[in-house]
């Protein structure tokens, strides 16, 4: 497998309770690289921007909400794998049943609100890296 960059988020919940060093201890724990963060405040339209694959669901209101809800700290990872090494140490989206040791487990509070967001693909990781990170502030 070949080095990868892959996107992330720590959720508003996370970034509420002051999470961000420990997620990202873990991220870093599991072989990824942070090459670019920045901590943003997304309005409501961003939000339902970033997420507008979900706007049919019945959830999406909600979600929009919490992801303008406060602060969001947007990340860019990278190593080998990183897409699927992201997904492995953040573990399932319903915290109930994520696997022991992932971020998800120790730190999500509910499905809604789990602390934390990772691209599901190559594509997608490219449009959303895109959609919050200029070329010149990915250092890797
Ligand atoms: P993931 O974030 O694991 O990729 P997803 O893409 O299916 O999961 O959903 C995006 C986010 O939407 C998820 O992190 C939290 C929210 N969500 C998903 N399913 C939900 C549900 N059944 N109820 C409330 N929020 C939900
Ligand atoms: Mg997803």
């Amino acid at each position: 497998m070949a080095i990868q960059r892959t996107f992330s988020i720590i959720k508003p919940d996370a970034t509420r309770r002051n999470l961000t060093g420990k997620i990202n201890a873990k991220l870093e724990e599991a072989g990824l690289r942070i090459i670019a963060q920045k901590r943003i405040h997304l309005t409501q339209a961003q939000a339902g921007q970033f997420y507008a694959v979900h706007k049919e669901r019945p959830f999406f209101g909600e979600l929009v909400e919490f992801m303008a809800s406060e602060p969001i700290v947007v990340q860019v990872l990278e190593g080998e794998d990183a897409i699927a090494k992201n997904r492995e140490v953040m573990g399932a989206t319903n915290p109930a049943d994520a696997a022991e040791g992932t971020i998800r487990k120790e730190f999500a509070l509910s499905i809604g609100e789990n602390s934390i967001h990772g691209s599901d693909g190559p594509d997608t990781a490219a449009t959303e890296i895109a959609f919050f990170f200029s070329g010149l502030e990915l250092v890797g």
